[in-house]
């Protein structure tokens, strides 16, 4: 009898198609994409009635919420996109698979980072771009575990947080910790964190810490002084990627469902700009977008601005000519 074979990722729930409509395959071995989407539901909790958290619903809430699931038709792939200038693809032959939810296990919290990270192996083994939803900003721990150790990356935070902590309540893989985490990784060669503000769960000593680093720490007063073509002269040019996007580094007016909103964070244009700025760089080869909080949603406010968000991602990628 061979092993039994881990089901890695699972449907999402009820009758939810693959986000924006693409194909939902959960065949991660034959993985036949130019972009994988994911949904990464759990992070690890600082206390034990925050595993299932607010959160985890957002991967599910996007599919099912964004702009595109309530046309009769496909819109968002057919007709004409002014934030691209053309269709979402180009009128190009790309392939986008969504690959489901990373599945858990009750009995061992920590069994959905591993499947987290063995899923995020097996895209960027083929080349395709990961982009995973969140879940909490724990979730790109075991993704970045996963990058390729080969490259030299450079990690993109938009947050209003530093998230550098080395542990809260002993748990060192939460989600106060993914910059702290990733500076410990050799395939990070340096870090930017883009949109700071405000009060979160870092002291002094982390700041001392990312400071000590050599992390590049870009307050969101910083961007609207001088804005971001100043912004992205500071990242270098021809690189790999990875971009972890904490829906809070934008400003809450515009993104309200999160759980720390913080007055003075990125407005829509500047997002948009960063977005197109980092993927005309060089090679983004995953993105995250976390911290999602459906509960607090106003009007869907958050979801529209989420999907557009990874619309201008693709459509930045795929003009930028990184599947031809
Ligand atoms: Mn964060």
């Amino acid at each position: 009898m061979g092993k039994k074979k881990k089901i890695l990722t699972e449907l999402p729930k009820g009758n939810a198609k693959g986000f924006l409509g693409f194909p939902l395959n959960l065949d991660l071995d034959n993985l036949d994409a130019h972009i994988a989407i994911l949904g990464v539901p759990y992070g690890l909790p600082y206390y034990p009635n925050e595993l299932s958290n607010d959160q985890s619903t957002a991967p599910d809430i996007l599919r099912s919420s964004a702009q595109d699931a309530a046309w009769d038709e496909p819109r968002t792939l057919n007709h004409f996109d002014w934030d691209l200038g053309g269709s979402l693809l180009d009128n190009r032959d790309i392939k986008i698979i969504d690959c489901g939810n990373v599945t858990a296990d009750f009995r061992d919290p920590r069994e959905h980072y591993r499947r987290a990270e063995e899923v995020a192996r097996k895209v960027f083994s083929t080349n395709a771009t990961l982009i995973s939803i969140g879940g909490d900003h724990g979730i790109p721990i075991p993704i970045m575990r996963a990058l390729p150790k080969n490259k030299s990356i450079i990690l993109i935070q938009v947050d209003a947080h530093m998230d550098w902590r080395d542990e809260v309540n002993g748990e060192k893989e939460g989600y106060s910790s993914p910059i702290k985490r990733a500076s410990e990784l050799k395939s990070i060669n340096s870090i930017y964190q883009i949109g700071l503000r405000g009060v979160g769960s870092g002291r002094q000593q982390e700041f001392d810490e990312a400071k000590a680093y050599g992390s590049n720490l870009i307050s969101a007063y910083e961007v609207h002084d001088i804005g971001v073509k100043e912004v992205l002269k500071k990242i270098p040019n021809g690189a790999n990627y990875y971009i972890t996007f904490d829906a809070d580094g934008m400003d809450p007016t515009i993104m309200p469902a999160v759980n720390a909103p913080t007055p003075g964070g990125l407005n829509w244009l500047q997002v948009r700009e960063l977005i197109h700025g980092i993927v005309n760089k060089g090679r983004v080869i995953g993105f995250d977008l976390v911290e999602i909080s459906p509960s607090f949603e106003k009007g869907n406010t958050t979801i529209i601005h989420a999907e557009r968000l990874i619309c201008n991602l693709i459509g930045a990628m795929v003009r930028a000519n990184y599947f031809n």
